[in-house]
């Protein structure tokens, strides 16, 4: 199939996204690496930290989350984060190098005091010349104004899955509220972070729908994560099938040709990954990373092994945009020092076409 390298398509067909799914592996990724490079910085990743602002004793039943409260996973609750303590942790990570701070709450979606909370975390975050990125749940058109007006330069809402293997995951909402909140965020002015988990038993034709509806939305998300499942005990999907490691790289291909501007994210699962799979997932376009010990609730890689990682693959950590507002020299310093590599140099690495 003949792959458009110059225009962003967001009217692919699913019978497309379908032929880019059956191509053998080796052609799939030597399609995505040049897409990559004509639209990203090769060799060049954005660095993200996460951090739980409130945790657990959710109402809602997504299968695969251990913050549920109706799954024992033996989590302790946490009420919603001080501000002075969100700040200190989000000067803690932009020192170790991230340039977006994602804070995740879990709610179904944030009552009015908690958002006013969450309004002044965001403030004290950007001041710090940080990225803004939350995950809050349901917004309404409001509330996302509210969120916009404050400095949030991202909101994190995930479709998971295709709409029909969906209500297998979830009863206590709706596609459709998705769909809903995604268009919330998207007219209030913030980019949009939204992508889905792979491993959840679904077959490659969610997958591909997940994908499609996606890449089809009337403006493509800025940011694509792509999780693997990280199977909780306790939780319903504690004992899903493992992932083939090469359908997990398909996707991250599959992404990055489809959404060619978007920053896909290797989220979460990366714990479970060899570097070797990670390499193979940032050679299919994943070109952005959770960095800190911590997801929300479970594991993520060392950074000292992350470090370590970037240096043997010689990647370099995205630097925050300078003409960004609240970007600081000091934020591009702490990213230069993830990595030694000037972003400059790589971008004129010669192309693999
Ligand atoms: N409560 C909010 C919501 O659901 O939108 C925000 C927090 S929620 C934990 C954010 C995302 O984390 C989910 O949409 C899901 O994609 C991801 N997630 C949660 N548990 C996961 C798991 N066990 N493995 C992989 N991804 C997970
Ligand atoms: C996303 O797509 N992945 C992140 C972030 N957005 C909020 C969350 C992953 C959570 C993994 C399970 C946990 O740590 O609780
Ligand atoms: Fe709650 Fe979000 Fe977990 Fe679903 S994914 S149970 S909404 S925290």
């Amino acid at each position: 199939m003949p792959l458009c390298l110059l225009n962003v398509r967001n009217d692919w067909s699913l019978e497309e996204v379908r032929q880019l799914f059956a191509l053998p592996f080796m052609d799939l990724l030597f399609s995505a690496q040049k897409v990559h490079r004509r639209f990203q910085v090769p060799n060049t990743v954005q660095v993200s930290t996460l951090l739980s602002v409130k945790t657990g004793a959710c109402p809602e039943d997504c299968a695969y989350c251990p913050q549920s409260v109706r799954y024992d996973t033996g989590l302790e609750a946490q009420e919603l984060l001080e501000v002075r303590e969100v700040a200190k942790r989000a000067l803690s990570a932009k020192e170790s190098g991230a340039t977006r701070f994602c804070m995740g709450a879990a709610y179904r979606s944030p009552k009015p005091k908690d958002l006013a909370k969450v309004i002044a975390m965001i403030r004290e975050v950007k001041a710090l010349g940080l990225e803004t990125c939350a995950t809050l749940g349901m917004l309404t058109p409001e509330q996302a104004s509210e969120l916009k007006a404050a400095g949030l330069d991202y909101y994190n809402h995930n479709l998971d899955t295709s709409a029909r293997y969906y209500t297998d995951i979830i009863s206590t909402r709706s596609y459709q509220d998705r769909l809903d909140t995604l268009r919330a965020v998207r007219d209030a002015g913030m980019n949009v972070c939204c992508g889905g988990i792979v491993g959840m038993g679904e077959t490659p034709e969610d997958r591909a729908e997940l994908l499609h509806t996606l890449a089809t939305l009337p403006v493509q998300p800025e940011s694509v994560p792509i999780n693997q499942l990280v199977r909780v005990p306790g939780t319903p999907l504690a004992t899903a099938a493992s992932l083939d490691p090469f359908d997990f790289v398909r996707m991250i291909a599959v992404a990055r040709i489809l959404m060619p501007r978007a920053h896909v994210r290797l989220s979460a699962g990366r714990g479970e990954m060899s570097d070797e799979l990670q390499a193979l997932c940032f050679m299919a376009g994943a070109n952005s990373i959770f960095y800190g010990e911590k997801l929300l609730t479970t594991g993520n890689p060392d950074t000292a092994h992350d470090l370590r990682l970037f240096e043997r693959l010689k990647i370099a950590a995205e630097p925050l945009d300078a003409s960004a507002p609240g970007a600081s020299a000091t934020s591009s310093e702490v990213a230069d020092r993830l990595s030694p590599p000037k972003t400059q140099e790589l971008a004129a690495a010669p192309a693999l076409t």
